[in-house]
């Protein structure tokens, strides 16, 4: 494979297919079963704290399946089943057949289970607080929500927070064939419509749209949120019959805004002393969202934040109050630009997907707990209504996701990840996930097999053709399971009988069946894996968010205990949370730019995704490293903020906080807001002294430095976007990078 060219109708393929050869060719891949020399000389437990350091010696597959079907069986026997940590979050790569994480629960499943987790590091508090708000169904976190061609007739204000962010656009999870959100974007800037993007980062929305950028202080948009709404409702601009109608709970949300509940009216002055925008822009902003058909658009980043449940949720209580949900281009959304499909009018296919199973093993962790987790074996927590114990594991095994990319706080990982007695992880490159592992599996990419690709947010279903054999000695994940599932006794019930091209045909079929009962007709799969792909059209008539409950509240009830938009929720008040009480509240985060700890770090560091990467995926080629600084993943920093450092343009820097230290190559701009600092996830770990705790990272993986918190006994999502930091010129000698080699191993 020399080049990837995109499909002719996409309006705008991403850059990111030009790292596509490089990744799959590229140096550290994992060539050969690979075992942790401690654990292949001791046993499982060996030496945990050399995880990360110890060299790995290459073995057979027949050696490496013998060693991880024993283990999996000595750990059932001895432990039970919920000893296995399977809950392996990740988005591995595009198609639904070969699904990492799919195929490794279902294995699981068919062995007697494993301890699962439950959300997504995208969008955790939102899945959990929408259904709350909106009850179930359509509402759970990934909409649909009202589609661009709805809002390109109606709409007339366009307010959005945490912007709407082409760089995220790129991606669809499961494969798209279209970049719609390009094709759509630049005719609701021919509609006329006024956007307002309030981010500390001016280019989260693009420049065409002309947005005014309200550079917000990061996590204080809850509190801007009550300054529109204070305004709103002293100025009586607020929709009475909607909320009576519509809405339980506004009379108690009411009593909270005006400070009858804490002396502290939510004025728009006050807002603007913690959200440092001006009380008189809010007010003008609050008079025009009550005049114009606005549609409040919230990213999902302001969720993953201390407290982010509470930004969905005052989203949804403005929208309520201007009174346009369930109307064509008004109310409110969650995720536009968050990825590509949010606004796409797609008539929803059910996609081809490969079924999960069942695992008899109910345990679950939210997924952002996965440290407390290894840490606190019989710990108690709460989440969501329930009090909860987390299981004591003994064995780990990942695939398809990078929990040294993904998760917060490294260092706080790299102790918990010391305690299970062995770590599996099935792999196409040597990510420090790999290099934190006992047994390391080489998987395929999707170059390497046949798949379908598709999202239900997606026009398209895509024939994922086998490009090049398995590089060195690795196998589709499939492949690997089909061989432990064998030696297991469950083959049958792990295979059903099928092999490859059996799945694909199986799975298409279903789906192009379902798709007929919608009144859509697919080719067949013959014509389908001929042509390359499957193209559904666009649906005639746009979509609303609730507008079938607004047209009928009582028969298309919400799916809420009071059939109604809950503005003060009974239920999550019964939780009695302090730090989720019963309607949306400002609680100030742990670590933000109105704290105290300014004083040692008085830099908010925003670590959003790349637009050079999908995650860590493709740091290795060239679209990303292209990008770097001295080799660094590069930071934005606010000239200003860098003057008084020092810094100049192309330096490299050393950032901190009381948990860990990273590098990163300077970039000076205007377009971040004063006392942040931007730098994208996904710069492989790249440890000065690799498997110790509180070593330098050498490259800029910003997980190092971020707060590895729930953001509330509700959701327990991850808060990667509430933290605090400072940073310097650094002056040493400017370390190699050493990640994208193989790690050192020991011939046998
Ligand atoms: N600080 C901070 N941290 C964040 C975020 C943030 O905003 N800030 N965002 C969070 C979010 S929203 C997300 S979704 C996560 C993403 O976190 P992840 O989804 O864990 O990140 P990826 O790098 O995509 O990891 C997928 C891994 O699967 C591997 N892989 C790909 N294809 C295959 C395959 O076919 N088989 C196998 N076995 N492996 C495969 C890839 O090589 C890669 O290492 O990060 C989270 N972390
Ligand atoms: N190219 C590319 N696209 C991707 C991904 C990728 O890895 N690469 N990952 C995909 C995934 S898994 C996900 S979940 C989505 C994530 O989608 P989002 O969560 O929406 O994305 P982020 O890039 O984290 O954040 C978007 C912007 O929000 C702003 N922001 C951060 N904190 C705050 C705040 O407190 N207040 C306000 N008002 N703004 C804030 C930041 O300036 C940031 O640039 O992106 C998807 N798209
Ligand atoms: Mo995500």
């Amino acid at each position: 494979m020399t080049e990837v060219t995109p499909i002719k109708t996409d309006p705008k393929p991403s850059a990111l297919i030009k790292s596509m050869p490089d990744a799959l060719y590229a140096d550290c891949r994992v060539n050969q079963p690979a075992i942790r020399k401690s654990y292949l000389e001791k046993g499982p437990g060996a030496a945990t704290e050399r995880r990360g350091t110890d060299p790995f010696i290459p073995v057979s597959w027949d050696k490496a399946v013998d060693l991880v079907t024993a283990e999996l069986n000595r750990v059932r026997k001895n432990h039970g089943n919920s000893a296995i940590f399977g809950g392996s979050y990740g988005w591995s790569s595009a198609g639904r057949f070969h699904h990492a994480q799919t195929l490794l629960k279902r294995f699981l499943g068919c062995i007697g289970g494993f301890t699962n987790s439950t959300g997504s590091y995208s969008n955790a508090a939102g899945q959990v607080i929408l259904p709350h708000i909106f009850g179930g169904g359509a509402a759970a976190g990934h909409g649909p929500y009202t589609s661009w061609d709805s809002i390109k007739a109606n709409t007339e204000l366009f307010v959005s927070f945490g912007g709407i962010g082409l760089k995220n656009t790129q991606v669809e999870p499961g494969g798209m064939g279209e970049h719609a959100a390009h094709k759509w974007l630049p005719r609701l800037k021919e509609a006329g419509i006024e956007f307002v993007s309030i981010t500390p980062c001016r280019d989260d929305t693009a420049d065409y749209l002309n947005a005014d950028w309200w550079a917000v202080r990061p996590n204080s948009d809850v509190a801007l949120m009550l300054g529109l709404a204070h305004t709103l409702y002293t100025e009586s601009l607020h929709d009475e019959a909607f909320l009576a109608k519509y809405c339980v709970g506004f009379e108690k949300f009411i009593t909270y805004l005006m400070g009858q509940i804490d002396g502290q009216p939510k004025t728009a002055d006050w807002a603007a002393a913690i959200s440092e925008i001006s009380a008189d822009n809010i007010r003008a902003l609050a008079r025009k969202m009550a005049a114009k058909r606005t549609m409040i658009a919230t990213a999902y980043s302001l969720q993953r934040a201390d407290h982010g449940e509470q930004t969905y949720w005052m989203t949804a209580t403005l929208a309520c109050m201007l009174g346009e949900i369930g109307l064509p281009g008004g109310g409110c959304g969650f995720g536009y630009g968050s990825m590509n499909g949010y606004g796409n009018p797609s008539m929803r296919l059910r996609s081809p997907s490969m079924p999960v199973g069942d695992n008899p093993i109910r345990e679950f962790i939210p997924v952002a707990r996965i440290a407390d987790l290894l840490l606190n074996p019989g710990g108690t927590y709460q989440f969501n209504g329930e009090d909860r114990v987390y299981p004591d594991i003994h064995l780990v095994y990942w695939c398809g996701g990078n929990p040294f990319h993904h998760h917060q706080d490294l260092n706080r990982l790299i102790k918990a990840w010391r305690r299970p007695e062995t770590i599996i992880v099935n792999e196409p490159w040597w990510t420090s996930t790999a290099r934190f592992a006992d047994i390391v599996l080489p998987a395929t990419t999707t170059m390497e097999r046949n798949d379908i690709g598709a999202s239900s947010r997606d026009r398209y279903w895509l024939a994922m053709q086998k490009v090049v054999d398995p590089v060195g000695q690795s196998r589709n994940d499939y492949d690997i399971f089909t061989a432990f599932a064998r030696k297991m006794g469950v083959e049958e019930l792990f295979t059903e009988g099928r092999d490859e091209d059996d799945w694909l045909r199986h799975l298409y079929e279903i789906a192009r069946q379902q798709a007929a009962r919608q009144q859509v007709e697919m080719p067949n799969f013959d014509t389908f894996w001929k042509s390359g792909h499957a193209e559904s059209p666009e649906p005639d008539e746009p979509y609303v968010f609730l507008s079938e409950f607004r047209a009928d509240p009582e028969l298309n009830r919400c799916d809420t205990p009071s059939g109604k938009i809950e503005i003060f929720s009974e239920t999550i008040n019964g939780f009695g949370y302090d730090d989720c009480p019963g309607h949306a509240t400002w609680m100030e985060p742990t670590e933000w730019l109105g704290s105290s700890d300014t004083e040692f770090f008085p830099i908010h560091l925003i670590s959003n995704q790349p637009n050079t990467r999908l995650h860590a995926q493709l740091d290795q080629g060239r679209v990303s490293r292209d990008s770097k600084v001295v080799g660094r993943e590069p930071v934005r920093i606010n000239c200003e903020d860098a003057k008084i450092r020092g810094i100049m343009d192309g330096d490299v820097v050393r950032i901190f906080n009381n948990r860990g230290a990273i590098l990163a190559g300077a970039v000076l701009t205007d377009n971040v807001r004063r006392n942040v600092i931007e730098i994208a996830t996904g710069a492989w770990y790249d440890p000065l002294e690799p498997g110790a705790i509180g070593t330098l990272d050498r490259h800029g993986n910003p997980n190092v430095l971020t707060l590895d918190k729930g953001t509330s006994k509700l959701g327990q999502g991850p808060t990667a976007h509430s933290t605090l930091v400072e940073l310097e010129k650094f002056t040493g000698k400017v370390p190699e990078i050493t990640v994208f080699s193989q790690p050192l191993t020991d011939p046998v």
